[in-house]
């Protein structure tokens, strides 16, 4: 099989716009409009909504604020350290507007895990709430960044240093002097960088994924496009498509997250449907909001829908309303999509597959999977072009197995400051994906299995050398190898093999137990616990190694899942 082009083309992408000018301000020609006075965004908790106007006002506003109070403009990193808020989406397009980058950081990260961002991407202001201001200060310190360039997206605690968005944005409307966005030239979306999302790739530690404007934009085209066309083949009636404007979506995906990024609020926004801002899942509360504002399109993970079939609370709730349940970030096995049937009797449930790398999606399920889903993960978005290629790097025959390698309008640019991770990625515009898939005859893919290190605890990405790296810093470690074992509600769960200096070893057998204690906890202190050691820790007497010095993964990957 050679090189293989999806099978519907994607119209033109404009390549002279930003994220803002784009979404905000230029009515593409598949672009819904949102019914007067619907809603863009409505915040779970408190029912507050924002309207076309407001989102263009505040946008507006926080820009000038930004401007006015610390001249923030081209090429400077802000970094978000929140979960979802209604103005987050707002802090985005504020930065974008002046040329700025975002960087979304996990708000459960530790201070360790949020230096090491900020360090990374050389983020000079933070954007937070309140309750993350520990953690916040503690980093902002340690690399440098003065308190008073911590922007609170809620009140600011009395006499403290913060200045809150809502003071920037009423400062920034207030002002005589309006910032205007600049026009870009033909071209310069592609370059132009919108976001650094954090990513393992196939190997290493977390590195800073360089996103352009162009390539958010171009997903976004690729979704809708792909979801009109194939649907219209498939003789779907407007009522019965899967982005229905006007419908509602549950915006509970992290945004600084790729998948919560671009799907949850840029494909959403580009299709008229309103985002319930939601800022953690909780259970069963994310059924009551849900029923509460009768929401039609769930965009999930895996663990999520385990809960939907599994989970006893769902009986009490009647969620015949929902018309579509959308999965992604990890895989999704074929007997859960039948209980679900059974959950959402009337919902659309398909998956997509893609990575931070190709921001984001690179193929999608067709829309009408009531019945008799294959388990594949669709078929190649429109402008997508793959090659599958063998271990030995030939390129696959039909149906045989090999690594995924993508080209689309969406991949990123490139590892930020890292030319060796990026020359073993992006090559030429293609990305590495380090999945192993089948192209079958129908045009679809299945991902077989992962090749590369990357473990996916509940849709998030642990990587292996982060915690080796950091294990290896502990006194009783001599070696250590972090590998996956299955879990039926994460999916993965990290597992860590110790070979232990000689003293340790030599306590390991009245003591092992403890020793493996105190070294789950030693990694449970500085990570944020998706990360922990969940799966289990093992001593082993040597790491297999090949003959070049590489950890042999896989077969530890085979002893873990016996043990
Ligand atoms: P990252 N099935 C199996 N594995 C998957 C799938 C899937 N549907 N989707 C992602 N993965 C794995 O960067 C795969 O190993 O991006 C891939 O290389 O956190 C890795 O996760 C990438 O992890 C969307 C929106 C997919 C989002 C995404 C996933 C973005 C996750 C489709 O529409």
């Amino acid at each position: 099989m050679s090189e293989v082009l999806s099978k519907v083309p994607l119209g033109a992408v404009p390549d002279n716009l930003t994220i803002p000018q784009f979404f905000l301000d230029y009515k593409h020609p598949l672009k819904s409009t949102h019914k007067q006075n619907a809603p863009y965004f409505i915040d779970d908790k408190t029912g507050k909504q924002y309207t076309e106007k407001d989102v263009l006002s505040r946008v507006h506003g926080l820009a000038n604020g930004l401007s006015r109070k610390w001249n923030i403009g081209e090429g400077d990193v802000v970094c978000i350290f929140s979960p979802n808020h209604i103005d987050y989406p707002i802090a985005i397009w504020a930065v974008h507007r002046l040329g700025g980058i975002i960087t979304g950081s996990n708000p459960a990260y530790t201070v360790d895990e949020l230096i090491h961002q900020l360090k990374l991407t050389n983020a000079a202001t933070v954007v937070t709430q309140t309750p993350f201001l520990g953690p916040a200060t503690q980093a902002c310190k340690a690399v440098g960044i003065p308190a008073e360039r911590i922007v609170l997206l809620d009140e600011a605690p009395r006499g403290s240093p913060h200045v809150t968005i809502e003071q920037l944005i009423a400062d920034g409307v207030q002002a005589k002097q309006n910032f205007v966005e600049r026009k870009l030239a033909p071209g310069e979306a592609k370059t132009r960088v919108a976001f650094f999302s954090l990513s393992s790739g196939t190997t290493g530690p977390p590195k800073a994924v360089v996103v352009g404007h162009y390539a958010v934009i171009a997903n976004v085209l690729q979704m809708t496009t792909h979801n009109a066309v194939v649907e219209e083949q498939n003789g779907v009636p407007p009522a019965d498509r899967r982005f229905r404007s006007g419908d509602l979506v549950t915006g509970v995906l992290p945004f600084f997250h790729i998948y919560g990024l671009v799907m949850g609020i840029h494909q959403m926004m580009f299709n008229a449907i309103t985002v319930v801002v939601i800022p953690k899942f909780s259970w069963p509360d994310f059924l009551e909001t849900i029923v509460k504002y009768h929401i039609q399109n769930l965009i999930v993970v895996p663990p999520m829908i385990v809960l939907l079939c599994k989970h006893p609370a769902t009986k009490k709730y009647d969620l015949s309303f929902v018309h579509l349940c959308y999965s992604g970030a990890a895989p999704l096995s074929g007997s859960l999509i039948k209980d679900l049937s059974q959950v959402l009797p009337n919902a659309h449930v398909g998956q997509g597959y893609g990575m931070t790398e190709t921001a984001t999606a690179v193929t999608m399920t067709p829309p009408m999977v009531k019945v008799g889903w294959s388990g594949t993960a669709g078929s190649l978005l429109p402008g997508v072009k793959v090659r599958v290629v063998t271990a030995d790097g030939k390129l696959a025959g039909m149906g045989e197995p090999g690594e995924l390698v993508v080209w689309s309008p969406s991949n990123a640019l490139r590892y930020h400051n890292n030319t060796k991770a990026t020359d073993e990625t992006f090559l030429d515009g293609w990305v590495r994906t380090g999945d192993e898939v089948v192209y079958d005859e129908k045009g679809e893919i299945t991902i077989v299995d992962r090749l590369k290190e990357l473990i996916k605890v509940r849709g998030f990405q642990v990587a292996p050398a982060e915690l080796e790296g950091h294990l290896l810093t502990h006194p009783d470690v001599a070696d250590v190898c972090v590998v996956a074992v299955p879990d039926d509600f994460s999916g993965e769960l990290p597992f860590a093999f110790i070979v232990l200096h000689e003293a340790a070893a030599a306590r390991a057998a009245t003591e092992g137990a403890a020793i493996k204690a105190a070294l789950a906890k030693y990694v449970s202190d500085v990570k944020t616990n998706y990360k922990w050691l969940a799966g289990g820790v093992e001593f082993i007497d040597v790491i297999p190694k090949n003959p070049s010095g590489k950890l042999l993964r896989r077969v530890l990957k085979v002893k873990a899942k016996e043990i």
